[in-house]
Parts: structure tokens; C-alpha cells; sequence
């Protein structure tokens, strides 16, 4: 594939984590707001740790197919709207003079939970994190806000405006925990540098949806066949997609995502609890029981009838009821369209995907409606359930005692918490005083997760489940 790069639009986006969601969905809208509209909205996508796409992505001009997979088959687009691909640790002066350039408007931000470099899940920047003290220390940043820091650093050193700062990832407040993280960090750098990025900087909250599995071999294959042509880093992604935004920008700048399916909202925070809790919650809890009961992906889980009914139960008894519904939006009817969503065929989204990072994930995820019941005096047991499903995983052994694999930045401690608890007991004293991922937790948790694991550790996670939804 090739690309005549004399037409392209100017850079106006640089873009932190360039993963498979991100080719997957804010591209895409970017892309078909420029077909619409036209604007110089062209991305410079950042690796900010390995050069594996960027590798791939240069062969063909920084050019990819998108694949929308349904269960009719495969729709392609082709994506031409990244103009460059940078890798932070080879080159972090290119990527600062990316950021500071005068055409950039906007850093968007897929760096998932973990690149926030946050204490705990209360949402203050962790000091004590490598990364951050590093980019204290150094001009030549290392972490996401180390990058964002340093750049509105150049800008307003070059009296240039700021750019807005737009988090796309799952974390609730997104916008207000980079903006935390970001004022956090300068202050200890420059405090007039942290009073002019709170006043000129805006860093809008954003909502994103979209099921996108990693990229494998087979995809790649599958993927080819269907175009004809070769391309070595396609993405693969269902046919749903949603993004609401808050319309916050610095000078207004921005393309006109509304022209192309994505919904300004003055506040995004219903939007973020419904899709957190309902998509992200359910994820979460199928990725660890299913793991344990033996499932390998999502719609091979979702074909369980047991499952389905599991599925179920959280939704209607245990997180809809900590819910205030967006404008307009049924809860029921989101509920039964995110099972047929998980039950597509077409897309293989493996649990032990979904699995990674728990500990980053478990507080917005399950750990927020956990105590949300509590207050209620409503029961959790599912919810609890999933919970005992995350520690079971941790354990490494799915009930047919095969392996299964844990990707975690706090895996060493949480392995070593199970491995020296004598008892069930001891384990879950231990797990919940782990502030960095237990903050806060009601009085009780301790109680229905002991239970829960006693459940799955008596009968498995596939009866547990059956048991739970009855
Ligand atoms: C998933 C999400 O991997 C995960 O943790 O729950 O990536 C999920 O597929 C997306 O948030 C859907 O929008």
C-alpha cells in the first residue's frame, strides 16, 4: 500500500498509547469528520513503549485497515489519517516537539489505567512511581503526564496556547484525573507552569465504547483474504461504537465529532457510570469466572446458558440499581444489547485480554457498585462472586487445572499476599486491607467474599455462578 502524503491534512492531533482501540475508534471518527468536514485534523500516533506497530505501520505509509466484524461477515476502511508514528523511549525530544507544535490542538490519551501512574484508586499522583520521580528530576519525560507536562512547558515557553488534553480511556472523571495528575506533577516542577495549564488547559471527560479484540495471526489472515491485499497491522473491531464527550476545548478547537455519531454532552458522568459498571463490570466478571470455569472468549462464555443467566442477575439485582440512567438512555434495553454484543460471533475477545490489570481495574469496574449495594442494604453476592473470580485467577489455576496467564503491574504483591495467607480467612483480611486497590471497602465485603470463595473453591466457578443468579 501506498500513500500520497502531498494531500494529507497537517498534524492537529497527537496521540498518547496508539493501541487497537484507538485505530479502531477515535481514528475512525476522526478520519470520517475530515471526509465530512474537512479541518487539518491529521494524528501523530506515540508508542510510549515498544516499536513494534510503528514497525509495521511505516511498511505501509502508516496506513491500516479497520475490519468491522459482524455477524454478516466483514466490512473494511481504510484508515489514512495518521501522518506519523513516534516511539516515546527511542526519540522523547520528537515526541515533545510533536506536542509542541504550533498546528497540534489536542493530546488524546489511550494509555489504559496503569499509564495515569495514580496512588490508588482515589485518584492522587503517585510520587513515589518510578516514572514520576524520573520526570521530576528530567526534562525528558518518561510517563504520560511527564510527556504532557513538558510539552505545555515548550508551549507556553514559546507563548504558544495549550492543547486540550483528551483521555479516552475506561477510568470515571477520565478528563478530571489527568487534569489531577498533570497539575500535580508541574506544580512540583513550576507552580506558575501548573496555575497556567489549570487556567488555559481543558481536559474534557469522554466516554468510549467499542469491543475491539487484540490483533492476532488469524485476524491478520482473515483480514487479507477478505481485501485481497496484505496489510501486516490491521484492527478488527464489532460494529457498535459510541462516544460522548464533553464539549470542552481550549479556543473551541476540535473537529466536528457530532457530525459523525459521537454526542457533546455538557456532563459525561451517567454516561461513564452506566458504561463502567454495565460493560466494563460484566467484562471484568466474565474474564475471571469464565477464565476459572474454562472459557477461553467472551462469546464462546456467552453461549453458556448458566453464564447468560449470571450476566443477568448482575445486571438487573446488582448494577442497574446504583444507576441513574443518561438522558434517554433504558438501562434494561442497554443491558440486553450488551449481551448480543458479547455474543457476536465474529469477534474472538479473549478473557485473558480482558483479565490484564485487575488490580487498576477492579475499583471502577465492580469495587464502586460493591459499595454503592452496601450503603443501599442491597446484597452483592455477584458482584461478589466476580471479585472471588479475580482472586481465584490470581491463583493461576482454572478449575480443570490449567494454567492460565497474569498480566498485572501489582502482581508481585498480590501473589505474594496469597501465597503467605495460612488461611481463606487470613486472604481476605490481607486482599482488603490492599489500599491500592481495596480504598475503601464496607464493612461488608469481607464477609460475602469469603463465601464467595468458599463457593467456587466447593463446587467451581461454573456451578458458583448457576448457584448465585438463582
Ligand atoms: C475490556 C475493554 O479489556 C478490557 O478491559 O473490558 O477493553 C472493553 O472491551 C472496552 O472498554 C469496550 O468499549
Amino acid at each position: 500500500m501506498t500513500q500520497d502524503m502531498s494531500n494529507a491534512p497537517k498534524t492537529g492531533i497527537v496521540h498518547l498509547g496508539l493501541g487497537a482501540f484507538f485505530r479502531s475508534h477515535g481514528a475512525v471518527y476522526i478520519q470520517n469528520a475530515m471526509k465530512k468536514d474537512g479541518g487539518d485534523w491529521g494524528i501523530i500516533g506515540v508508542s510510549l513503549r515498544s516499536p513494534g506497530v510503528r514497525d509495521k505501520l511505516r511498511e505501509q505509509n502508516w496506513r491500516y485497515t479497520a475490519a468491522e466484524m459482524g455477524p454478516e461477515g466483514l466490512k473494511t476502511q481504510d484508515i489514512t489519517v495518521l501522518n506519523d508514528v513516534l516511539v516515546a523511549p527511542e526519540n522523547p525530544q520528537a515526541v515533545l516537539d510533536a506536542m509542541a507544535d504550533e498546528t497540534v490542538k489536542i493530546v488524546s490519551l489511550t494509555i489504559t489505567e496503569k499509564g495515569y501512574c495514580l496512588a490508588s484508586s482515589d485518584g492522587a499522583l503517585d510520587m513515589n512511581h518510578p516514572d514520576i520521580q524520573h520526570d521530576i528530576a528530567h526534562d525528558m519525560p518518561k510517563s504520560a503526564p511527564g510527556y504532557i507536562v513538558r510539552a505545555l512547558q515548550h508551549r507556553r515557553a514559546a507563548g504558544l496556547r495549550p492543547f486540550t488534553v483528551m483521555s479516552l480511556d475506561n477510568l470515571p472523571n477520565n478528563g478530571a484525573q489527568i487534569k489531577a495528575a498533570v497539575l500535580s506533577l508541574a506544580s512540583q516542577i513550576d507552580p506558575d507552569l501548573a496555575a497556567w495549564i489549570e487556567s488555559e488547559a481543558r481536559f474534557p471527560s469522554t466516554m468510549v465504547d467499542r469491543i475491539v479484540p487484540a490483533t492476532t495471526d488469524a485476524l491478520i489472515a482473515q483480514i487479507a483474504n477478505h481485501t485481497g491485499e496484505q496489510d501486516v497491522a490491521p484492527v478488527g473491531h464489532e460494529p457498535f461504537s459510541q462516544w460522548v464527550i464533553e464539549d470542552q476545548f481550549v479556543d473551541n478547537n476540535r473537529p466536528d465529532f457530532a457530525s459523525v455519531g459521537a454526542q457533546f454532552v455538557q456532563d459525561v458522568t451517567a454516561f461513564e457510570h452506566m458504561k463502567l459498571r454495565m460493560l466494563n463490570g460484566t467484562h471484568s466478571s466474565l474474564a475471571y469466572l469464565g477464565a476459572v470455569a474454562g472459557f477461553r472468549t467472551v462469546s464462546e462464555a456467552c453461549e453458556n446458558a448458566d453464564i447468560v443467566n449470571f450476566l443477568s442477575h448482575l445486571w438487573t439485582a446488582e448494577i442497574i440499581p446504583t444507576l441513574t440512567p443518561p438522558e434517554a438512555t433504558d438501562l434494561p434495553a442497554y443491558a440486553e444489547a450488551l449481551l448480543q454484543r458479547y455474543q457476536n460471533p465474529a469477534i474472538q475477545h479473549r478473557l485473558e485480554q480482558i483479565a490484564m490489570d485487575g488490580s487498576q481495574k477492579l475499583p471502577q469496574r465492580l469495587l464502586g457498585t460493591i459499595q454503592d449495594n452496601a450503603k443501599a442494604g442491597r446484597s452483592f453476592d455477584g458482584l461478589a462472586l466476580a471479585v472471588a473470580g479475580w482472586v481465584r485467577f490470581l491463583e493461576g489455576k482454572d478449575d480443570n487445572d490449567n494454567a492460565l496467564s497474569i498480566s498485572d503491574p501489582l502482581q508481585d504483591q498480590l501473589q505474594e499476599l496469597i501465597t503467605t495467607a495460612a488461611t481463606r480467612d487470613d486472604l481476605v483480611t490481607k486482599l482488603i486491607g490492599f489500599k491500592a486497590v481495596f480504598s475503601d471497602p464496607p464493612a461488608e465485603l469481607a464477609p460475602a467474599l469469603l463465601a464467595a470463595l468458599a463457593k467456587l473453591d466447593d463446587k467451581g466457578a461454573l456451578a458458583a455462578m448457576r448457584e448465585t443468579a438463582r
